[in-house]
């Protein structure tokens, strides 16, 4: 009944707006992790912001769940849907304006992907300060709704300080929010930030005002090898105070060797842990990185220069995702830890737990710079929870995050009360029904749903949609 009073007014919309077509739908209906899989009734692609207020109307008015998706690049099935749901997606939503240089910032609809707004962005020598391996479909809205970290946060941020202004179009309040090009309007509680990181919750995002930073001239890109973590962290520590610095990453051997053989290359540098380091300036930069390098006394190293040699290095910190990926079903742990605690994390992980998980492969790496480490096991059944609970709670009790930039989504709604006190999800719920009393977005998203289960008790784990 609802449903179908839903799709009555999506073709009053536009008859072009949704599509029950099971081809179209199904391989939008799988996390990226193929961890689980869902389903849903329809899928409505609106292609400007009065298209997508109307649709989120509707919803409200027949009582409809919609999942939002961008880029479905989730890895914790934050756009994965479910059940008699409708999919809503911003793919149509692309465009982006001319940058603008007296504010040194560019807007973007939802669906524009990080790689086209740097796109539009490079001949003015400009780029989005945050960058992410899945730049070429990771898509504005979804790096707003899940506040986006990447390589670049030990330089520029993470997503919510890019932004100047958002429109976000909630159930309660229509569409709301400026694309403005003030870096300075402190007139109340800040509606982008807000939404930032709030995965949905909240309203769609319709577009973005981003700030952009300058291209810098010279770059250099260090690959680098220690006998232990605790050697590499005691490099980073001292990494990081270089100003120059834009990223500080780390890979383990078993990664390495995995990204070796997806690749089919052999290893550039032998170790045990690597780091990658991007110094970048708009002044030349060998003798301070011959400095700095002399400082942290690697135990082998390569630097490039030229953008070939540095894509090649990149490519053995970025293709960590696609390999483990190939090798099998991983159940992915990003959590952040306090920067001083981050050698006994992973000693953990690689002692205690590894001694209690033997049927695991675990993979480790991460953003080094924001205590960000990303733990993948491979060997777990999609629908236990159990080893994610477990590196969850251990990073929870060393003051940590369970989620440091990929977001909470469906897989660990079920886990926020290791790090939001009874309290704090509270006043999440309060905040919650302000902007969508109905529940209608993003069911099980974040915050344990009343009206929708739990992703993993939900999908059918593993299989493929
Ligand atoms: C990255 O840093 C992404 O490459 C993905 O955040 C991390 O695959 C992962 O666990
Ligand atoms: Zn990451």
């Amino acid at each position: 009944m609802a449903l179908a009073r839903f799709f009555r007014s999506c073709e009053e919309i536009s008859p072009r707006l949704l599509t029950r077509d099971r081809e179209i739908i199904a391989p939008l209906c799988s996390d990226w992790t193929r961890r689980v899989a869902g389903g849903a009734a329809a899928l409505v692609r609106p292609s400007t912001e009065e298209e997508l207020a109307a649709v989120v109307e509707a919803a409200v008015q027949a009582d409809v769940q919609l999942h939002l998706q961008g880029g479905n690049t989730s890895l914790v099935a934050g756009a994965t849907p479910f059940g008699d749901s409708v999919l809503l997606s911003t793919a149509r939503l692309r465009s982006i304006a001319d940058p603008d240089l007296p504010s040194l910032s560019i807007t973007a609809e939802a669906g524009a992907t990080a790689a086209e707004v740097n796109a539009a962005l490079a001949p003015r020598h400009l780029k989005l300060g945050v960058d992410l391996a899945s730049r070429e479909s990771a898509t504005i809205g979804g790096m707003v709704a899940t506040n986006a970290g990447g390589i670049h946060v030990v330089r520029y941020g993470s997503m919510r300080t890019q932004l100047l202004g958002i429109r976000l179009v909630t159930p309660a309040h229509g569409a709301i929010g400026r694309l403005s090009p003030l870096y300075k309007d402190n007139t109340g509680p800040d509606l982008a930030a807000i939404a930032a990181g709030s995965e949905g919750l909240l309203g769609v995002v319709a577009s973005a005002a981003i700030k952009a930073v300058p291209i810098l001239e010279h770059s250099v890109v260090a690959l680098l090898s220690f006998p232990s973590f605790a050697a590499v962290a005691e490099a980073a520590r001292r990494i990081r105070l270089s100003p120059v610095v834009s990223a500080l990453e780390f890979m383990t051997a078993p990664g390495m060797d995995l990204v070796s053989r997806h690749l089919g290359r052999s290893l550039p540098l032998v170790g045990e842990v690597f780091l990658l380091v991007e110094f970048e300036s708009a002044f030349q930069l060998l003798d301070h990185v011959a400095e700095v390098l002399e400082d942290v006394a690697p135990a082998t190293s390569a630097l490039a220069f030229d953008a070939r040699g540095k894509a090649e290095l990149w490519r053995w910190r970025e293709a960590h995702t696609e390999a483990i990926a190939r090798a099998g079903i991983a159940h992915k742990m990003d959590v952040s830890l306090p920067i001083t605690d981050l050698v006994e994390f992973v000693e953990w992980i690689e002692g205690a737990f590894a001694a209690d998980h033997r049927s695991l492969d675990a993979y480790l790496f991460g953003h080094l710079g924001d205590g960000n480490v990303h733990v993948n096991l491979i060997g777990a059944e999609p629908g236990d929870l159990g080893p994610d609970e477990a590196v969850l709670a251990k990073a929870a009790s060393m003051g940590g995050s369970i989620s440091a930039e990929h977001g909470i989504g469906r897989i660990k709604a079920p886990l926020v009360h290791l790090v939001r006190t009874p309290s704090e999800i509270a006043a999440l719920y309060a905040l919650k029904d302000a902007f969508d009393p109905g529940g209608i977005l993003n069911p099980g998203v974040l915050l344990p749903s009343p009206r929708g289960g739990h992703a993993i008790a939900n999908a059918a784990p593993g299989r493929l949609a």
